[in-house]
This record gives structure tokens, sequence and C-alpha cells, in this order.
């Protein structure tokens, strides 16, 4: 066999901050990888969401590979919140400093993995018909990588032009004197409704839900607390393994100090932004009167900003507790409503009848639209992994597998597809703690397994169908000690018609989580099946 032939050691599967890593890691390591990305370009969901407003809420010196200490000391970050351009210039930085591109071949989507129980790896196929072979696969697929657009009535006949906002045109958009409607008020819709609102004619949101919104208060970063910050960079990312990012974290409980204090305690918080707010007391995820305090300082806020009495009550979530739903970080998000060039829809009230070729007609009203923003979010978690078609032991599928809702060992792997690694799959922290935490820590899991087998002379692990069914109800145990299950979230799956509700994260500690993946790797591998010398 020619060395051309030769299975790879692995296949990654994405080129974002996941598969580049997974590359150079396991490359470092002496392996043999090559990393097939769907896109022209890396960064995973850094390459796709280039609309207006997008930046990352994990402050950037935060929000950064913590691998490399040259890397974490050389690289200048110019904002306290990292915009799209500045992270994806970031992150083709990583892949020319260290020579990633060579072995990422772009343009290319797998379509379909199979495992080959004689040769024990991957056959794989890809949508423009290469055939590879691969010991391993690692899906570093993105939790949030496969938008969804929203299945409205005749949404296809709209003659405008669509976008959705995780598959932004690259070429950027010019709304300037345009009408344009945004559907969706998540994380994305909130970061580009204000910017979209500069610029078009008219601009109509349509909210089915509101969602808890702090303000980022982003700024440029002084050159003094980078210094500092980067001076303290080893204890920063010790701690950040523990907790997932640096927030504030206290030991009190909301009711253990006076109202007064608990208020002046949100207000500190709200005037220097970000998630942080979330974290003000101890019981503010598991203790509904706790987080009831909190939310309603929120509603508050809206209203205080929010001129239009209606308006301000529409946007007022009250059907989900705080931090249930991811928090959204926004500027000038709830001032935008004060412009005379926007207007809310409020589909609780008046849901989208359908569309039609020249906009959407709303509870009897015709509302023209030049443009339509789809901020409707992605198939999480989940949904990139069953994008493709991925046939374990005797040819089963995975979607089969996961038809009641994901099922994995730590997040990691899943009973019946030997040598398949996800990267912060369902069943890990993953979107719940700072996502370069999560992903190192799984890449460096993943290496030391793979070094493991050869070194022991195995040719699969795989997980035991007992420790991922003890580890599927460990992680729903998790979330049921808190208030996450209470909103109908894409945490949940609830955003997709018919997808199970399976609370998918972990909701740990990562630091915890990291001691249970490292306990069964101390153990030999514990709850895993290693075979064939
Ligand atoms: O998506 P979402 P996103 N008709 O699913 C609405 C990360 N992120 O792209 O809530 C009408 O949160 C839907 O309504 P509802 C972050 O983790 C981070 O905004 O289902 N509306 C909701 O309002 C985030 O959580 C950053 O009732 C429809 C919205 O669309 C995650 O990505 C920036 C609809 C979807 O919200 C996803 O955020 C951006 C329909 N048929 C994203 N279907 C930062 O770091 C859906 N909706 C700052």
């Amino acid at each position: 066999m020619s060395e051309a032939d030769k299975p790879w050691d692995a296949v990654v599967i994405g080129a974002g901050f996941a598969g580049l890593y997974a590359l150079h890691a396991l490359r470092a390591r002496g392996k043999r990888v090559l990393v097939l990305e769907a896109a022209a370009g890396v960064g995973g969901v850094w390459y796709w969401n280039r609309y207006p407003g997008a930046r990352c809420d994990v402050e950037s010196l935060q929000y950064s590979y913590s691998f490399d200490a040259e890397l974490e000391q050389q690289w200048q970050w110019s904002e306290r919140y990292a915009s799209q351009a500045e992270i994806l210039r970031y992150i083709e930085h990583v892949a020319d400093r260290f020579d990633l591109r060579r072995h990422i071949r772009l343009n290319t989507r797998l379509v379909c993995a199979t495992f080959n129980e004689s040769q024990d790896g991957w056959d794989l196929l890809t949508d423009d018909g290469l055939r590879l072979r691969a010991q391993h696969c690692i899906m570093a697929t993105g939790a949030l990588s496969v938008p969804r657009l929203p299945a409205i009535e005749a949404i296809e006949s709209f003659e405008g032009p669509i976008h959705h906002t995780g598959a932004w045109p690259h070429e950027g958009v010019d709304f300037s004197n345009l009408r344009v409607g945004v559907i969706g008020t998540g994380s994305s819709g909130i970061q580009v409704i204000p910017q979209i609102a500069r610029q078009a004619r008219q601009l109509t949101v349509f909210q089915r839900t509101a969602n808890f919104s702090v303000p980022a208060w982003n700024r440029p970063l002084q050159d003094q607390e980078q210094q500092a910050f980067k001076a303290a960079y080893r204890e920063h990312r010790a701690r950040a393994r523990e907790v997932g990012t640096l927030y504030e974290f206290t030991d009190k409980g909301a009711f253990e100090v006076s109202e007064h204090e608990r208020e002046q305690e949100y207000e500190r918080r709200w005037n220097k932004g970000g998630v942080n707010f979330v974290h003000a007391f101890k019981d503010l995820s598991t203790n509904l009167a706790a987080n009831d305090t909190i939310a309603d300082f929120v509603r508050a806020r809206i209203r205080a900003v929010v001129k239009d009495e209606q308006v301000a009550q529409s946007l007022c979530p009250n059907d989900h507790p705080l931090g249930t739903k991811r928090i959204c970080v926004d500027t000038g998000y709830y001032e935008t409503y004060n412009r005379p060039n926007v207007r809310l829809v409020d589909l609780k009230k008046t849901p989208i009848e359908r569309f039609g070729p020249q906009g959407v007609r709303v509870a009897g009203e015709d509302i023209a639209l030049d443009a339509l923003v789809c901020a409707t979010g992605y198939d999480a978690l989940s949904g990139a992994v069953l994008a493709i078609d991925i046939r374990g032991r005797g040819g089963v599928g995975l979607r089969e597998k996961w038809a009641q809702g994901p099922r994995t060992l730590l997040g990691l792997m899943c009973a019946g597809f030997p040598n398949l690694f996800m990267i912060t799959g369902p069943g890990s922290p993953s979107v719940l703690v700072n996502m370069i935490v999560g992903i190192e820590h799984h890449v460096q899991w993943i290496s030391d397994c793979i070094d493991h087998l050869q070194q022991q002379g195995h040719r699969t692990i795989e997980a035991t169908v007992a420790a991922q069914d003890r580890w599927v109800e460990h992680v729903n145990a998790a979330a049921h000690r808190t208030l996450l299950p209470m909103a109908n979230s894409w945490f949940l799956g609830a955003n997709i018609p018919g997808k199970p509700r399976v609370f998918m994260p972990y909701a740990a500690k990562i630091g915890v989580y990291r001691r249970e993946c490292q306990e069964v790797a101390d153990q030999g591998y514990a709850g895993f099946i290693l075979s064939g010398a």
C-alpha cells in the first residue's frame, strides 16, 4: 500500500476552533491527520456568521486558545468583546502560524461515514465523491452550525432576498432605503437588529419570544489592562478550566442579603455589562423565587428604556426564568425600539398568517418588505452530527440510535460507534461554558486516548451501553437540579418541531466534568471497551 492509500490515523470534520486544534494536537503527536471542511475557508461559525453586529459575548482575552503561550502573549485583541471579523482573523492567523492549511481540504462536506468492521476504522465519503479511510473519525462539527429557516406558510413565495444570520453573504448586504423584516430575537437577532435599524428605511421585528438581554458595554481594550491580564494568563487559564469563564462568582444566595443590597448588586453588574450579570447570586439558576428578583430587575430596565408602554410590555420576557434560554448581550438593543423607523410585531398576540411575494400578512394587515432576515437559530448540538449519514456496527445509523435524543458517554463517544469522537458533543458542558475551554479539554482527552490505544496495541475504543445509560441519566439529573429545563430552548431541542426534548448539555461545572473524564481515563477508560490487538 502506498503512503497515499494508507488510512489516516484520524480524519477531523470541521475547521473551526475545534477542528484546527485537533489537527494541531494530533499532528504534534505524530499522527497522520486530515481535516475536511465544507466551507471555502477555516473558522467554523465565525466563517459563516458575518451579519452586522456579530461578536462574541465571552471577553476576547478569554475567548482564545490557551495551548500556546507565545500565541496568547503575541496576539493583540482590540476590543473587550471581539467582533466576528477579528475572531476570524485570529483563527486564520492560527491556521498559518501552525502551518495547518496543508492538512485541511476545504469545500468538502462529509456525507457518509461507515464503520468498517473488518478494518476497525471508518470509510468516509464526501459530497465530491472522495473516499477516505480513517482509523478514527473526529466530529468537530460545532454545536450551532446547522442554520434553520422558519417553517412559515408560503415563505418561499416571498420575492425579496432572505438572509439567515448564520449563513450571511460574504459581500455584505446593503439595507439602505429598504423595508426590512427580522424574524427572531435570540442572541443573533438582538445583535443584528440595532445595526439594520440604522440603515434600513423601515425595520419590522417579528418577535415570538421575548428574551432577556444585558448590555455589553463593549469598548476598546486598553494596553495596560491587556498586559495585566496576559501577565497572569497561566492563573486565568487554570481557573477557566475549573469554572469555564472568569465571571465573578459568589457564595451568597439572593435572599441572604437585603432587597436594597440585592438591587445594588444587580445594578453594579448591569453597569459592568455582559454575562457576569447572571452570576450575581449563587441560587439564581436553581431557585425560582431568587430568579424572579433578577428577572424583575431586567423587566424594570426594559420599561425604563422603551418609551412606548405596549412595546415595552411585549419586550419583557415572561415565559421563562432568566438564564434558562441563553442570555443575550447587546449594544443598544432596547433603545432601538425608540426609533421612528422600527416596529415590533409581537407574534404571541398577532401571529404571522402567511408570506406573499411582497411581504407578510399579520392579523389581516399586509406588511410590505423588501428583504427578510431570519435570525431563527440552529438545529443545535446534535444537528450537525446527524446531518451526516453515520453508520456504526452492523450498519446501524446514528439517526436511528438517537431517534429519542442524543445518547453519549461523556459527550465524547456513543455506544455502537467505535473510534468516533465528538468534540463538545451532547452530554458534555459544551455551550454552557466558554466553548474554547471545552474544546481544548476534549481535544486533549481524545489525543491522550488515541495515544493510549496505540501504546497498548488496541485498535478500537467504544462506549458500553451500560456506561452510556448511566451517563445519560447523570446528565439529565444535573439539568433537573437547575431551572434550565423550564424554558423551550434549543438546549432541549424545543426550537425544532418534532425534535425529541432532551436537555443536551451537561449542566455541571467544567472542573467537575474534567475530573470525571480524567477518572475514566485513569481507570483504563472505564465504561469503554478497548479491543483488537
Ligand atoms: O438563535 P436562537 P440565535 N417564527 O435559537 C425565533 C449563540 N450565539 O442564532 O424563542 C418566529 O437563540 C426564536 O423564537 P422562540 C448563542 O449561544 C452567540 O439567536 O423559539 N420566530 C428565537 O427568538 C445563542 O443562544 C452570540 O420562540 C422564530 C430566534 O428565532 C445561539 O448562538 C451571537 C421562528 C432564534 O433564536 C443561537 O442564537 C449569536 C418562527 N418560525 C449567537 N423560529 C454571541 O456570542 C425561530 N424563531 C453574542
